[in-house]
């Protein structure tokens, strides 16, 4: 039975006997075999779909630890800035705690279905007019200030801890870490997560190698890639449209660490994986989740992809939490009166 992060990692987490063992049986998500995709791609291909945790992306991993280690501490209330994932996660946590949240987002810049999620788990939802960089600093000084805030994004060491968890199933499920792990990059958290979780397995002997990291970004937005802060960052895959990762040094060494590179992709690459994701092999993910297919595909073409290899995607978030980004792709609909004949006429075979 699913029990949730805090349950099945107990031993591994900075648990005490007062923090609350809160779940919504996040994690043990499944790994999907891309078999369709990666026989076109020549490798052994593998998504890890973090789609399918409760709020839908792989935030749920470490804010069931933030949000319980704030409730632990007596915090009167979390705050985060977001992209759109971290604040229904964090909505969808407090909410479980008991403990108001306040969410910070680039006005107009947030998916429709990540809306609805902070609204519906009753997070305050605060509309910066500016990018989420500033509205992280601003989140950052409010929680300084006030006492009792907790922040909640990845700046906050128990989010990281949390998300640990993912690259600990990858390897129990494999027996072995993949070659490659390749995930999209923001505000590089979760791959610096990956490292973490990948070294601790090392270090107490379950693996005995680490995995090369291959980060993607998206063209407007790939500080990483560049090594400078990216002032105005843009992209269609909204997730990841983030100019200046805080998490950036920690990203670096996990890369340099594992041998793995950074690489970006362009919003029309990342678009089109998502196509090829759902329509080849049945898999709906969000626009920035398709960044690492969009790279894998770029680095096929510029021969630089090893045959045979076994590579993990991770699909971070769900497809369904942006629907706009689906909207007018694919064959168009098509409307019929409510009879057999015309539905045959359609059907044509
Ligand atoms: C689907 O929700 O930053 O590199 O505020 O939602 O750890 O930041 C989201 C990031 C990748 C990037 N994929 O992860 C937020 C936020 C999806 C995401 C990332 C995000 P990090």
């Amino acid at each position: 039975m699913k029990k949730g992060i805090l349950h099945t990692y107990e031993k591994f987490l900075p648990l005490t006997e007062k923090t609350p063992l809160l779940s919504l049986c996040e994690g043990d998500t499944p790994l999907i075999p891309l078999g369709n995709i990666g026989r076109e791609l020549g490798v052994e291909l593998y998504g890890k779909f973090e789609g399918l945790n409760p709020t839908g992306s792989f935030k749920d991993r470490g804010m069931v630890l933030a949000v319980a280690k704030a409730a632990e501490e007596g915090a009167k209330a979390v705050v985060c800035a977001s992209t759109g994932n971290t604040s229904a996660s964090a909505a969808a946590y407090g909410a479980l705690a008991g403990i108001p949240c306040f969410t910070l987002l680039p006005a107009g810049k947030v998916a429709s279905g990540k809306l609805a999620q902070a609204v519906i788990h009753g997070a305050r939802v605060v509309a910066v007019r500016g990018n989420f960089d500033e509205a992280l600093e601003m989140a950052r000084t409010a929680s300084r200030e006030k006492g009792r805030l907790a922040i909640v994004n990845s700046v906050n060491p128990y989010r990281l801890f949390g998300q640990r968890s993912a690259a600990w199933e990858i390897c129990d499920e494999l027996g072995s870490p993949p070659d490659w792990l390749t995930l999209p990059v923001g505000n590089a958290g979760n791959i610096s997560a990956y490292c973490a979780g990948f070294e601790f397995y090392r270090e107490i002997g379950r693996i005995s190698r680490l995995p090369r990291l291959i980060g993607v970004q998206a063209e407007g937005a790939a500080p990483m890639v560049k090594g400078a802060p990216v002032d105005n960052p843009e992209t269609v895959a909204t997730a990841i449209r983030i100019g200046r990762p805080v998490n950036a040094s920690l990203a670096r060494r996990a890369v340099e660490l594992t041998n793995g590179q950074f690489l970006s992709v362009s919003d029309e690459e990342i678009l089109e994986a998502q196509g090829i994701l759902a329509s080849k092999n049945g898999i709906f993910a969000e626009p920035a989740s398709c960044a690492p297919l969009a790279g894998l595909y770029r680095l096929k073409k510029m021969d630089k992809l090893p045959a045979v290899i076994r590579i993990v995607m991770v699909l971070t978030g769900n497809g369904l939490k942006d629907p706009d980004a689906a909207k007018g792709r694919g064959e168009a609909l098509v409307e019929i009166d409510g009879t057999t004949e015309a539905l045959l006429e359609v059907l044509g075979l």
